[in-house]
């Protein structure tokens, strides 16, 4: 059934709900003189390259690959179309290896046609700080699949992860593998609603005319909550007091100190919005929420190429109720002309979808660990993680 993930140190189906197996690392580390020091075997007309994300001309080259062959939804009407920006956002962040965005070239014409990263970060597993890899990006040209490629580039991006003495990972992917920590479930706010009907990412239901979903979306001109502004670099400090304090509450989410709280959320134009709150007697930040940008290419569109979406990434509340403050979200995403702003069931979102109107969407998201068991699975509302 799965002849690549049978294999893995993952939880594997068969032992779906088993409370009775411990909880932690499914297999202990071995010593870094007993991880293979070679690169694994790739099919005679590829080689193995190591994707320099500083450079522009390799970013351009895994950004062309990505727009042409990442992930698609359910109907193959929309393709994500992650910026150059954002890749070096995504994959350049504090700690990052090199020697983990890897790339598969052919030979004799040195195309770029499959990749896969990952970057370091601190996850926190109950009350355990484990060193994580988190892995993305995985892709291989449309032309080349099923050819059990895919298997060999997870086990080469685990050999150089193995090699810096990291153990374990988390990633996330719209398919079920051997087997989820939690599954999620992607939410849809329409911002502009006549596109979105256009290229038939939403449909006009049974008694739902164009002028009443205008009517039913219009969002006010401007922002309700009093001392809300953009984040600054001074900022940094109180919100990464703020983030620890808030993303506490969850079973697992990542640790982020100063500098990853800075690479994270510090405003980049087209890549990553943050806003936060200080309270205007004491100069406290009590609230702060960020979304990041990431278009989608529209497949078969005369009028319309790119939708513009806006994902919702992590935020903290204190004293201002939570849909208070993404209902400002949507305000200003939609100033900056986003056409929808999406939202996966995790961390307390839940409270807030239904009533902000975000609808359900036909995706799915799965998390998972590698070499981590966590036993019974969590519900999404446990998580405090996302991915880009
Ligand atoms: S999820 C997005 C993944 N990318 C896409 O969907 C892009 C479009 N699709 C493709 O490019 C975010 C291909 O279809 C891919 C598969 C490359 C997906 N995760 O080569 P074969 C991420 O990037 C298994 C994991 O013939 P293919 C997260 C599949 O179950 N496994 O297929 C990435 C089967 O194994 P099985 C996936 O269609 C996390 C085998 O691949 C998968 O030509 C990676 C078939 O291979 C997926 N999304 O290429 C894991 N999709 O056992 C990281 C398929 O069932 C693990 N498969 O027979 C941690 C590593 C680090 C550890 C450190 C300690
Ligand atoms: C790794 N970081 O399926 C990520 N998107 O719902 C990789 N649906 O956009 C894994 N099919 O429901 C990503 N419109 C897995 C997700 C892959 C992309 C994907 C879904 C998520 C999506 C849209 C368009 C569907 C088009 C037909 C959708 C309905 C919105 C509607 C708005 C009004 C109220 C009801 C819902």
């Amino acid at each position: 059934q799965h002849k690549f993930w049978e294999t893995q140190p993952v939880g594997q189906f068969k032992d779906f709900g088993n409370s009775s197996l411990p909880e932690g690392p499914i297999e202990q580390p071995t010593p870094l003189s007993e991880v293979k020091q070679e690169p694994y075997n790739l099919p005679s007309l590829y080689e193995w390259t190591t994707c320099d994300m500083g450079s522009d001309e390799v970013c351009h080259e895994v950004y062309v690959l990505l727009t042409n062959n990442y992930v698609e939804d359910d109907d193959n009407m929309f393709r994500f179309n992650y910026s150059k920006e954002f890749l070096q956002w995504a994959l350049r962040s504090p700690g990052y290896f090199s020697s983990w965005h890897v790339g598969v070239r052919v030979k004799a014409s040195k195309k770029l046609v499959a990749f896969i990263s990952g970057i370091p970060v601190n996850m926190r597993v109950r009350d355990q700080v484990v060193k994580m890899a988190e892995v993305n990006f995985l892709c291989v040209h449309k032309k080349l699949r099923s050819k059990r490629l895919a298997p060999v580039m997870i086990k080469e991006v685990t050999r150089r992860i193995h090699l810096e003495n990291i153990w374990q990972a988390a990633y996330t992917a719209g398919v079920l593998l051997p087997t989820p920590l939690t599954t999620s479930q992607y939410w849809h706010r329409t911002l502009n609603p006549k596109k979105l009907i256009d290229v038939g990412f939403s449909k006009l239901g049974d008694r739902m005319t164009m002028s009443r979903a205008i009517k039913l979306y219009k969002l006010p001109t401007s922002t309700s909550t009093p001392g809300l502004r953009k984040m600054e670099l001074r900022d940094v400090p109180a919100v990464a007091e703020l983030l620890k304090n808030y993303l506490s509450r969850f079973i697992v989410a990542p640790e982020l100190n100063n500098e990853e709280i800075e690479h994270w959320l510090l405003p980049r134009e087209n890549v990553i919005d943050s806003y936060l709150v200080e309270s205007q007697v004491t100069h406290e930040i009590t609230e702060f929420f960020s979304f990041y940008t990431l278009p989608s290419s529209i497949l078969h569109n005369q009028e319309h190429s790119t939708l513009k979406a806006a994902y919702n990434f992590y935020y903290a509340s204190t004293n201002t109720p939570l849909h208070q403050l993404m209902n400002d979200a949507l305000i200003i995403a939609k100033q900056k002309d986003f056409d929808v702003f999406n939202a996966l069931d995790v961390m307390d979102n839940a409270t807030f979808l239904k009533d902000l109107k975000f609808g359900q969407g036909d995706g799915q998201l799965y998390y998972y660990l590698y070499n981590y068991r966590l036993n019974p699975a969590l519900k999404p509302s446990e998580l405090g993680l996302v991915l880009l």
